[in-house]
């Protein structure tokens, strides 16, 4: 942005640099469009920019994960490792933005602090922090499910004097832990992660649990070229093999149910999925594993032996074995030596069950019977997710409704990508939207392909106004939980189920998610668009 007084004006607004955005920019400019991505960061990747932490990592195949679009791409980047670490992911993002020249259609340091949709004009105005504004007729949201980190609701958490770092924060120089004192608040994917690379060379680290997560080996290994070349003509079967999948994972649940086999032929199953890599044990499983409670209970009870054997104190292994949730039925963080961390003499785990923590001050921190003295605090405490991100603009739609208050119960969409009452927002990978539950990428191409499709027609009829009907949100809305609904998932607290206690009114449980899964949601994309982009109301 150069003029501080002047409204830049475009056709179209991206917000946000991550992979979303950057498939967006370059499909719109394609169309002719005139097209500006604005990004907070200093440079494009999104998730893989912001989170810099140690051991952060793919775990989806790294071969499933990049796009599929270009056969360029495919043909020029080869992937070293099959569950790529976030340097290499960075890389990539760089790749594709110099590849495609994107840079010069991004303003980067620009976050949008607001978004107002002017009704006479048909037009979206944008605000940034820093006050200037660009105004455009659309406005595309590629904000990343999981974009807006939390800071845990601890007295005190402002006044620590040493280092500290929020995961989804990481700092771009490197950080030592060497012969520091270092503690790690939250076990979720990111801390699970954080926590195995830390110890590795930590002086001592104590981790902080509030609530035990089931976690499985990632078993990462290396790519050699000759692999690569193998895996470079495989290519066209295996994104097949991704598209027709619920998650466009390259693992497919097993038809049968759990119930179908013996219990030998059952345990014999599990464990050759426990020795695969990535998500081949939550997502290859029994087709009822994440629906029935029988079913669930038979693989949580095989995956609390296997971690009872890595763990050589098994009163430690009580409490890292969750008790309050079954296997998958919140996002799995998958692991490279978790468990054998705690078998470590100078890692301690705090479980905040028994012992809560009371304050932060100046020196470390203070649970309800010990005060734990620290160098470091690392906060892997996660994300407002899904609407959190949207919630830190403020969106306002026509006749001055806030996007906000419309949510505070719970998202309410037309197919995850656009809101009655916001016209001209396109919501990619937003709520409601299959993208959430998916293989990211995969979900992302057919997202921007259905955006960049319905600008493409209103272009061609001469439309200036998209918008969701009331009746075909509602009706999506209901489809949305009634997906949700069998899911043994949502009787639990989770981001899945929208609950975070570190964000006022996100204590009661609701769906963030789809759950009919991408090929049916993309399906349901089709005929929309094949029957005029019925359920959107275009002028
Ligand atoms: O966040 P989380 P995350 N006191 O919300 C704890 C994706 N991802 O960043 O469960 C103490 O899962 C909180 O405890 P509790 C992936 O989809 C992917 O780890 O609320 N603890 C929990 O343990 C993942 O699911 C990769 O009781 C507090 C943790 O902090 C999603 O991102 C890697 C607390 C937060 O866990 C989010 O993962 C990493 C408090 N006051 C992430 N507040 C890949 O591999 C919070 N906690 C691609």
């Amino acid at each position: 942005m150069t003029n501080a007084a002047a409204v830049e004006r475009w056709d179209a607004i991206v917000v946000g640099a991550g992979l979303s955005g950057m498939y967006q920019l370059l499909k719109l400019r394609q169309m002719g469009f005139k097209v500006r991505v604005y990004e907070a960061g200093s440079d494009v990747g999104g998730t893989w920019y912001w989170n810099r932490y140690p051991g952060c990592r793919f775990d989806s195949e790294s071969w499933t994960y990049g796009f599929s679009f270009s056969e360029e791409v495919l043909k020029e980047w080869s992937w070293s490792e099959h569950f790529s670490g976030q340097p290499d992911n960075l890389r990539y993002c760089n790749f594709l933005a110099d590849k495609f020249d994107l840079r010069r259609d991004i303003t980067f340091g620009a976050r949008v602090k607001a978004a107002a949709w002017h009704d006479a004009a048909d037009e979206w105005e944008v605000t940034f922090e820093d006050g200037r504004r660009a105004r455009a007729r659309f406005l595309i949201t590629a904000l990343g499910p999981l974009s807006a980190p939390t800071m845990p609701v601890i007295p005190g958490a402002g006044d620590f004097k040493g280092e500290s770092f929020h995961t989804g924060l990481w700092p771009h120089h490197p950080v030592s832990f060497e012969n520091k004192r270092v503690a790690v608040i939250g076990t979720g994917a990111s801390g699970v992660q954080a926590i195995t690379e830390i110890a590795k060379t930590v002086g001592h680290l104590t981790v902080f649990q509030r609530t035990p997560n089931w976690c499985t080996p990632l078993r990462n290994s290396r790519i050699e070229p000759a692999e690569m070349a193998a895996i470079r003509a495989r290519y066209a079967e295996i994104f097949a093999q991704c598209r027709d999948n619920w998650g466009c994972f390259i693992h497919t649940a097993d038809p049968r149910h759990a119930t179908d086999v013996t219990p030998e032929e059952r345990e014999a199953f599990f464990e050759k999925l426990y020795a695969m890599p990535g998500f081949a044990f939550w997502q290859g499983n029994f087709r009822d594993a994440l629906t029935d409670q029988a079913a669930n209970d038979a693989m949580t009870a095989f995956v609390t032996k296997k971690i009872r054997a890595r763990l050589n104190d098994q009163k430690l292994a009580d409490k890292l074995i969750p008790t309050n949730h079954g296997y998958g039925t919140r996002r799995v963080p998958l692991e490279s030596g978790y468990f054998e961390v705690y078998n470590q003499p100078n890692v301690k785990l705090v479980d905040l069950r028994e012992t809560p923590i009371e304050r932060i001050d100046a020196t470390g921190i203070r649970t309800s019977d010990t005060h734990y003295d620290f160098d470091m605090i690392i906060f892997a405490t996660g994300f407002d997710a899904i609407t959190g991100a949207f919630d830190r603009i403020d969106i306002t739609g026509r006749g001055g409704r806030k996007l906000r208050d419309k949510w505070a119960d719970g998202p309410h969409t037309y197919l995850g990508l656009n809101v009655e009452g916001f016209p001209n927002m396109l919501t990619l990978v937003g709520p409601h939207n299959a993208a959430t539950f998916c293989n990211i990428p995969r979900c992302i191409e057919q997202n921007v392909d259905f955006v960049t499709a319905l600008l493409d027609h209103m272009r061609h009829k001469g439309q200036t106004r998209v918008e969701a009907t009331p009746e075909a949100e509602e009706t999506w809305t209901e489809h949305v939980y009634e997906t949700g609904s069998k899911l043994l998932a949502m009787q639990v607290d989770s981001w899945i189920t929208g609950v975070n206690k570190n964000v006022a009114g996100r204590q009661k449980r609701t769906f963030m998610a789809y759950a009919g899964g991408a090929p049916k949601y993309r399906q349901k994309c089709e005929e929309i668009a094949a029957n005029g982009y019925e359920g959107f109301r275009l002028q």
